[in-house]
Protein backbone atom coordinates (compact mmCIF):
# COMPACT_ATOMS: atom_id res chain seq x y z
CA UNK A 1 0.00 0.00 0.00
CA UNK A 2 1.37 3.52 -1.01
CA UNK A 3 1.98 6.14 1.72
CA UNK A 4 0.61 8.50 0.45
CA UNK A 5 -2.92 6.89 -0.07
CA UNK A 6 -4.95 9.08 -3.31
CA UNK A 7 -8.28 10.41 -1.73
CA UNK A 8 -11.45 8.78 -2.15
CA UNK A 9 -13.69 9.09 -5.47
CA UNK A 10 -16.25 11.41 -3.63
CA UNK A 11 -19.92 10.06 -3.42
CA UNK A 12 -21.95 12.01 -5.33
CA UNK A 13 -25.25 11.85 -3.55
CA UNK A 14 -26.80 15.40 -2.53
CA UNK A 15 -27.69 14.96 1.61
CA UNK A 16 -31.22 15.57 0.71
CA UNK A 17 -31.74 13.23 -1.96
CA UNK A 18 -30.58 10.46 0.74
CA UNK A 19 -32.55 11.96 3.86
CA UNK A 20 -35.73 11.49 1.37
CA UNK A 21 -34.80 8.27 0.37
CA UNK A 22 -34.09 6.75 3.39
CA UNK A 23 -37.15 8.88 5.70
CA UNK A 24 -37.08 10.11 8.73
CA UNK A 25 -34.43 7.77 10.66
CA UNK A 26 -31.51 8.29 7.69
CA UNK A 27 -29.10 9.94 9.78
CA UNK A 28 -29.55 7.22 12.47
CA UNK A 29 -29.22 4.49 9.70
CA UNK A 30 -26.56 5.92 8.53
CA UNK A 31 -25.04 5.93 11.64
CA UNK A 32 -25.59 2.33 12.32
CA UNK A 33 -24.09 1.78 8.59
CA UNK A 34 -20.79 3.34 9.57
CA UNK A 35 -21.01 1.45 12.52
CA UNK A 36 -21.14 -2.29 10.70
CA UNK A 37 -18.53 -0.99 8.54
CA UNK A 38 -15.91 -0.23 11.45
CA UNK A 39 -16.67 -3.49 12.88
CA UNK A 40 -16.08 -4.69 9.83
CA UNK A 41 -12.40 -3.23 9.57
CA UNK A 42 -11.74 -4.05 12.82
CA UNK A 43 -12.65 -7.71 12.70
CA UNK A 44 -10.86 -8.09 9.73
CA UNK A 45 -7.57 -6.19 10.77
CA UNK A 46 -7.03 -8.30 13.97
CA UNK A 47 -7.97 -11.50 12.24
CA UNK A 48 -5.61 -11.28 9.53
CA UNK A 49 -2.98 -10.10 12.05
CA UNK A 50 -3.69 -13.44 14.17
CA UNK A 51 -3.78 -15.96 11.44
CA UNK A 52 -0.14 -14.78 10.57
CA UNK A 53 0.51 -15.14 14.75
CA UNK A 54 -0.47 -18.77 14.38
CA UNK A 55 -3.97 -17.59 17.01
CA UNK A 56 -6.44 -18.93 14.00
CA UNK A 57 -6.33 -21.41 10.78
CA UNK A 58 -7.64 -19.35 8.09
CA UNK A 59 -8.97 -15.83 7.30
CA UNK A 60 -10.90 -14.19 4.16
CA UNK A 61 -10.98 -10.56 4.83
CA UNK A 62 -14.24 -8.54 3.29
CA UNK A 63 -12.40 -5.07 2.82
CA UNK A 64 -13.89 -3.53 -0.54
CA UNK A 65 -17.19 -5.26 -0.13
CA UNK A 66 -18.46 -3.78 2.95
CA UNK A 67 -21.17 -1.71 1.47
CA UNK A 68 -22.69 -5.03 0.23
CA UNK A 69 -22.84 -6.71 3.47
CA UNK A 70 -23.95 -3.85 5.12
CA UNK A 71 -26.88 -2.94 3.05
CA UNK A 72 -27.79 -7.02 2.42
CA UNK A 73 -27.97 -7.24 5.77
CA UNK A 74 -30.07 -4.08 7.11
CA UNK A 75 -32.27 -4.41 3.97
CA UNK A 76 -33.11 -8.51 3.94
CA UNK A 77 -36.26 -9.37 6.36
CA UNK A 78 -35.45 -12.07 9.31
CA UNK A 79 -37.58 -14.63 7.22
CA UNK A 80 -35.24 -14.28 3.86
CA UNK A 81 -32.47 -16.83 4.16
CA UNK A 82 -29.07 -16.01 3.31
CA UNK A 83 -26.18 -18.22 1.15
CA UNK A 84 -23.08 -16.64 1.15
CA UNK A 85 -19.60 -16.56 -0.09
CA UNK A 86 -16.46 -16.41 1.71
CA UNK A 87 -16.69 -12.71 2.53
CA UNK A 88 -20.35 -12.13 3.76
CA UNK A 89 -19.78 -13.21 7.71
CA UNK A 90 -21.01 -9.35 8.71
CA UNK A 91 -24.50 -10.14 6.74
CA UNK A 92 -24.88 -12.59 10.11
CA UNK A 93 -23.94 -10.28 12.04
CA UNK A 94 -26.02 -7.07 11.28
CA UNK A 95 -29.33 -9.87 11.07
CA UNK A 96 -28.40 -10.53 14.74
CA UNK A 97 -25.63 -13.12 14.78
CA UNK A 98 -23.83 -12.65 18.32
CA UNK A 99 -19.95 -11.46 17.19
CA UNK A 100 -18.81 -13.37 20.17
CA UNK A 101 -20.59 -16.50 18.81
CA UNK A 102 -18.89 -16.00 15.21
CA UNK A 103 -15.68 -14.99 17.07
CA UNK A 104 -15.75 -18.85 19.01
CA UNK A 105 -15.98 -20.45 15.83
CA UNK A 106 -12.84 -18.65 14.38
CA UNK A 107 -11.11 -19.67 17.08
CA UNK A 108 -12.85 -23.21 17.45
CA UNK A 109 -13.90 -23.05 20.34
CA UNK A 110 -16.42 -25.34 22.29
CA UNK A 111 -18.62 -22.66 21.79
CA UNK A 112 -18.68 -22.51 18.24
CA UNK A 113 -21.97 -24.04 17.09
CA UNK A 114 -19.96 -25.74 14.23
CA UNK A 115 -18.09 -27.05 16.96
CA UNK A 116 -14.57 -26.64 15.26
CA UNK A 117 -15.81 -28.77 11.85
CA UNK A 118 -15.65 -25.56 9.72
CA UNK A 119 -12.86 -23.93 8.06
CA UNK A 120 -12.24 -20.58 10.33
CA UNK A 121 -14.61 -18.10 7.85
CA UNK A 122 -17.17 -20.48 7.70
CA UNK A 123 -19.58 -20.13 10.74
CA UNK A 124 -23.04 -21.40 10.97
CA UNK A 125 -26.00 -19.40 11.70
CA UNK A 126 -29.34 -21.06 11.44
CA UNK A 127 -30.79 -18.14 14.08
CA UNK A 128 -30.65 -15.37 11.60
CA UNK A 129 -31.05 -18.13 8.49
CA UNK A 130 -27.28 -17.84 6.87
CA UNK A 131 -26.22 -20.87 5.77
CA UNK A 132 -22.72 -22.59 6.27
CA UNK A 133 -21.19 -21.87 3.40
CA UNK A 134 -19.31 -24.16 1.53
CA UNK A 135 -16.08 -23.78 -0.07
CA UNK A 136 -16.62 -25.40 -3.37
CA UNK A 137 -17.28 -21.85 -5.29
CA UNK A 138 -20.66 -21.68 -6.83
CA UNK A 139 -22.81 -23.71 -4.90
CA UNK A 140 -24.45 -21.82 -3.25
CA UNK A 141 -25.78 -20.45 -6.10
CA UNK A 142 -28.47 -23.49 -6.86
CA UNK A 143 -29.09 -24.02 -2.81
CA UNK A 144 -30.31 -20.67 -3.07
CA UNK A 145 -32.64 -21.41 -5.96
CA UNK A 146 -33.89 -24.33 -4.38
CA UNK A 147 -34.50 -22.83 -1.20
CA UNK A 148 -36.54 -20.10 -2.75
CA UNK A 149 -38.50 -22.90 -4.97
CA UNK A 150 -39.11 -24.58 -0.97
CA UNK A 151 -40.26 -21.08 -0.01
CA UNK A 152 -42.76 -20.66 -2.77
CA UNK A 153 -43.99 -24.53 -2.72
CA UNK A 154 -45.01 -23.40 1.52
CA UNK A 155 -46.09 -20.54 0.61
CA UNK A 156 -43.50 -18.25 2.71
CA UNK A 157 -43.18 -14.75 1.68
CA UNK A 158 -39.57 -14.41 1.53
CA UNK A 159 -36.69 -14.05 -0.80
CA UNK A 160 -33.73 -16.13 -1.09
CA UNK A 161 -29.79 -13.99 -1.05
CA UNK A 162 -26.96 -15.47 -3.00
CA UNK A 163 -24.09 -14.25 -2.58
CA UNK A 164 -20.91 -15.10 -5.26
CA UNK A 165 -17.31 -13.93 -6.31
CA UNK A 166 -16.87 -13.14 -10.34
CA UNK A 167 -15.12 -16.07 -10.67
CA UNK A 168 -18.20 -18.30 -9.59
CA UNK A 169 -19.84 -16.73 -12.62
CA UNK A 170 -17.39 -19.64 -14.90
CA UNK A 171 -19.57 -22.45 -12.23
CA UNK A 172 -22.14 -25.06 -13.40
CA UNK A 173 -23.95 -23.90 -10.79
CA UNK A 174 -24.24 -20.26 -11.70
CA UNK A 175 -26.16 -21.37 -15.03
CA UNK A 176 -28.19 -24.07 -13.32
CA UNK A 177 -29.17 -22.05 -10.40
CA UNK A 178 -30.33 -18.66 -12.61
CA UNK A 179 -31.83 -20.71 -15.53
CA UNK A 180 -34.28 -22.67 -12.75
CA UNK A 181 -34.69 -18.92 -11.14
CA UNK A 182 -35.75 -17.39 -14.68
CA UNK A 183 -38.07 -20.25 -15.95
CA UNK A 184 -39.63 -20.29 -12.30
CA UNK A 185 -39.35 -16.89 -11.47
CA UNK A 186 -38.22 -17.42 -8.27
CA UNK A 187 -37.63 -14.85 -5.66
CA UNK A 188 -33.77 -14.64 -5.29
CA UNK A 189 -31.27 -11.72 -5.80
CA UNK A 190 -28.09 -12.78 -6.78
CA UNK A 191 -25.40 -10.39 -5.40
CA UNK A 192 -22.21 -10.96 -7.52
CA UNK A 193 -19.60 -9.27 -5.72
CA UNK A 194 -17.38 -8.45 -8.84
CA UNK A 195 -13.86 -7.92 -6.91
CA UNK A 196 -11.87 -8.42 -10.45
CA UNK A 197 -9.73 -11.13 -8.90
CA UNK A 198 -10.75 -14.86 -8.62
CA UNK A 199 -7.54 -15.66 -6.79
CA UNK A 200 -4.82 -14.56 -9.38
CA UNK A 201 -7.33 -14.61 -12.43
CA UNK A 202 -8.54 -11.57 -13.58
CA UNK A 203 -12.29 -11.18 -14.74
CA UNK A 204 -11.08 -10.54 -18.29
CA UNK A 205 -10.34 -13.97 -18.15
CA UNK A 206 -13.13 -15.65 -16.70
CA UNK A 207 -15.47 -14.37 -19.56
CA UNK A 208 -15.96 -12.33 -22.98
CA UNK A 209 -19.23 -11.03 -21.82
CA UNK A 210 -19.15 -7.61 -21.88
CA UNK A 211 -20.30 -7.06 -18.10
CA UNK A 212 -21.11 -10.13 -15.96
CA UNK A 213 -24.98 -8.55 -15.57
CA UNK A 214 -25.29 -9.00 -18.88
CA UNK A 215 -25.60 -13.13 -18.61
CA UNK A 216 -28.90 -12.49 -16.63
CA UNK A 217 -30.55 -11.52 -20.23
CA UNK A 218 -30.22 -15.10 -21.42
CA UNK A 219 -32.03 -16.28 -18.74
CA UNK A 220 -34.85 -13.84 -18.79
CA UNK A 221 -34.79 -11.25 -15.83
CA UNK A 222 -32.90 -8.25 -15.44
CA UNK A 223 -29.33 -7.92 -14.46
CA UNK A 224 -27.53 -4.37 -13.60
CA UNK A 225 -23.92 -3.49 -13.09
CA UNK A 226 -23.68 -1.11 -9.75
CA UNK A 227 -20.59 0.24 -8.33
CA UNK A 228 -20.58 -1.75 -5.10
CA UNK A 229 -17.90 0.99 -3.48
CA UNK A 230 -21.55 3.63 -3.41
CA UNK A 231 -23.45 2.25 -0.22
CA UNK A 232 -26.30 4.52 -1.49
CA UNK A 233 -26.40 3.14 -5.18
CA UNK A 234 -26.08 -0.41 -3.36
CA UNK A 235 -28.99 0.13 -0.91
CA UNK A 236 -31.03 1.23 -4.07
CA UNK A 237 -30.21 -1.60 -6.16
CA UNK A 238 -30.78 -4.42 -3.32
CA UNK A 239 -33.45 -2.23 -1.77
CA UNK A 240 -35.22 -2.38 -5.51
CA UNK A 241 -34.15 -6.36 -6.26
CA UNK A 242 -35.98 -7.60 -2.80
CA UNK A 243 -39.03 -5.44 -3.64
CA UNK A 244 -39.16 -6.86 -7.02
CA UNK A 245 -38.50 -10.72 -5.52
CA UNK A 246 -41.38 -10.03 -3.00
CA UNK A 247 -43.89 -8.92 -5.13
CA UNK A 248 -43.79 -11.97 -7.46
CA UNK A 249 -41.35 -9.83 -9.85
CA UNK A 250 -38.91 -12.87 -9.89
CA UNK A 251 -35.01 -12.71 -9.77
CA UNK A 252 -32.57 -10.13 -10.30
CA UNK A 253 -28.40 -10.16 -10.96
CA UNK A 254 -27.23 -7.60 -9.65
CA UNK A 255 -23.17 -7.09 -10.02
CA UNK A 256 -21.85 -5.26 -7.82
CA UNK A 257 -18.37 -3.74 -8.72
CA UNK A 258 -15.74 -3.19 -6.10
CA UNK A 259 -12.00 -3.64 -5.57
CA UNK A 260 -10.99 -6.32 -3.56
CA UNK A 261 -8.68 -4.57 -1.23
CA UNK A 262 -6.46 -7.75 0.29
CA UNK A 263 -5.22 -10.76 -0.63
CA UNK A 264 -7.78 -13.58 -1.39
CA UNK A 265 -7.38 -14.91 1.84
CA UNK A 266 -4.41 -15.81 3.85
CA UNK A 267 -3.18 -18.37 2.03
CA UNK A 268 -2.83 -16.03 -0.64
CA UNK A 269 0.44 -13.80 -1.90
CA UNK A 270 -1.44 -11.12 -4.44
CA UNK A 271 1.92 -9.33 -4.81
CA UNK A 272 2.89 -12.39 -7.40
CA UNK A 273 0.55 -11.57 -9.68
CA UNK A 274 -1.90 -7.52 -9.17
CA UNK A 275 -0.23 -4.88 -10.89
CA UNK A 276 1.50 -2.40 -8.96
CA UNK A 277 -0.88 0.22 -9.00
CA UNK A 278 -3.46 -2.05 -7.62
CA UNK A 279 -3.71 -1.11 -4.06
CA UNK A 280 -3.46 2.66 -5.02
CA UNK A 281 -6.92 2.43 -7.14
CA UNK A 282 -8.46 0.03 -4.72
CA UNK A 283 -7.33 2.68 -2.12
CA UNK A 284 -9.45 5.43 -4.14
CA UNK A 285 -12.47 2.88 -4.09
CA UNK A 286 -12.58 1.75 -0.45
CA UNK A 287 -16.22 1.97 -0.01
CA UNK A 288 -15.50 2.42 4.02
CA UNK A 289 -13.10 5.82 2.84
CA UNK A 290 -15.74 7.25 0.33
CA UNK A 291 -18.77 6.61 2.95
CA UNK A 292 -16.89 8.10 5.68
CA UNK A 293 -15.55 11.50 3.51
CA UNK A 294 -19.06 11.63 2.38
CA UNK A 295 -20.52 11.69 6.44
CA UNK A 296 -17.86 14.11 7.25
CA UNK A 297 -18.28 16.33 4.75
CA UNK A 298 -22.09 16.90 4.83
CA UNK A 299 -21.78 16.80 8.86
CA UNK A 300 -23.73 13.77 9.15
CA UNK A 301 -20.77 12.29 11.39
CA UNK A 302 -17.93 14.20 11.77
CA UNK A 303 -14.00 12.62 11.58
CA UNK A 304 -13.86 12.64 15.03
CA UNK A 305 -17.38 10.68 15.69
CA UNK A 306 -16.12 8.69 13.70
CA UNK A 307 -13.05 7.77 15.18
CA UNK A 308 -14.66 7.01 18.20
CA UNK A 309 -17.14 4.18 16.85
CA UNK A 310 -14.18 2.78 15.76
CA UNK A 311 -12.13 2.33 18.64
CA UNK A 312 -15.57 1.32 19.99
CA UNK A 313 -15.54 -1.40 17.07
CA UNK A 314 -11.59 -2.69 17.85
CA UNK A 315 -12.42 -2.79 21.83
CA UNK A 316 -15.13 -4.66 21.14
CA UNK A 317 -13.47 -7.20 18.57
CA UNK A 318 -11.05 -7.48 20.91
CA UNK A 319 -12.63 -8.33 24.18
CA UNK A 320 -14.11 -11.08 21.69
CA UNK A 321 -10.80 -12.43 20.82
CA UNK A 322 -9.87 -12.48 24.62
CA UNK A 323 -12.97 -14.71 25.63
CA UNK A 324 -12.53 -16.83 22.81
CA UNK A 325 -8.76 -17.52 23.55
CA UNK A 326 -9.97 -18.75 27.12
CA UNK A 327 -12.38 -21.00 25.65
CA UNK A 328 -11.31 -24.26 25.74
CA UNK A 329 -11.63 -26.72 22.38
CA UNK A 330 -14.75 -29.02 21.99
CA UNK A 331 -14.23 -31.61 23.88
CA UNK A 332 -13.01 -34.91 21.67
CA UNK A 333 -15.64 -37.35 23.24
CA UNK A 334 -17.97 -34.57 20.88
CA UNK A 335 -16.15 -35.50 17.61
CA UNK A 336 -19.20 -37.74 16.23
CA UNK A 337 -22.03 -35.74 18.11
CA UNK A 338 -24.06 -35.21 15.22
CA UNK A 339 -22.83 -37.32 12.97
CA UNK A 340 -24.45 -40.36 13.37
CA UNK A 341 -28.53 -41.09 13.41
CA UNK A 342 -27.69 -43.52 16.22
CA UNK A 343 -24.54 -42.15 18.21
CA UNK A 344 -21.97 -45.18 18.40
CA UNK A 345 -21.10 -46.07 22.28
CA UNK A 346 -17.24 -46.45 21.47
CA UNK A 347 -16.25 -45.70 17.81
CA UNK A 348 -12.83 -46.36 17.92
CA UNK A 349 -14.24 -50.06 19.28
CA UNK A 350 -13.22 -51.33 15.27
CA UNK A 351 -16.29 -52.83 12.79
CA UNK A 352 -17.69 -50.33 10.39
CA UNK A 353 -19.93 -47.76 11.31
C1 LIG B 1 -15.25 -25.60 -7.64
C2 LIG B 1 -14.03 -24.91 -7.11
N1 LIG B 1 -13.01 -24.62 -7.93
C3 LIG B 1 -11.91 -23.97 -7.47
C4 LIG B 1 -11.83 -23.61 -6.15
C5 LIG B 1 -10.59 -22.86 -5.62
N2 LIG B 1 -10.97 -21.48 -5.36
C6 LIG B 1 -11.23 -21.05 -4.10
S1 LIG B 1 -11.69 -19.44 -4.08
C7 LIG B 1 -11.53 -19.30 -5.75
C8 LIG B 1 -11.80 -17.99 -6.45
C9 LIG B 1 -13.14 -17.43 -6.17
O1 LIG B 1 -13.24 -16.19 -6.81
P1 LIG B 1 -14.56 -15.38 -6.82
O2 LIG B 1 -15.71 -16.26 -7.13
O3 LIG B 1 -14.35 -14.22 -7.69
O4 LIG B 1 -14.74 -14.92 -5.29
P2 LIG B 1 -13.78 -14.01 -4.41
O5 LIG B 1 -12.94 -14.96 -3.60
O6 LIG B 1 -12.98 -13.15 -5.32
O7 LIG B 1 -14.68 -13.20 -3.53
C10 LIG B 1 -11.13 -20.50 -6.32
C11 LIG B 1 -10.87 -20.71 -7.76
C12 LIG B 1 -12.92 -23.94 -5.30
N3 LIG B 1 -12.92 -23.61 -4.02
N4 LIG B 1 -14.02 -24.57 -5.80
MG1 LIG C 1 -13.62 -12.36 -7.16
Amino acid sequence: MSAAAPAPVPLPQDPAEVARAWGPSARDRARRAFEWMALSRALDARMQALQRQGRIGFYGAAMGHEAINVAAGLLSSREDWIFPGLREQLVALVRGHALGTYVQHLFATARDPARGRQMPCHPTAAEVHYVSMSSVIGTQISQAVGAARAMRARRVPAVALAFFGDGATSSNDFHAGLNFAGVDRLPVVFLCANNQWAISMPVERQSAAPTLASKAGAYGFDGKRIDGTDLFRVWQAIGGALDLARSGGGPTLLELRVFRMTAHSSSDDPTRYQPTDWNERARAHDPVRRYSEWLDRHGWLPLAAQAEVEATADRTVRAAIEEAEATPPPAPATLLEDVFAAPLSDPYAGGTP
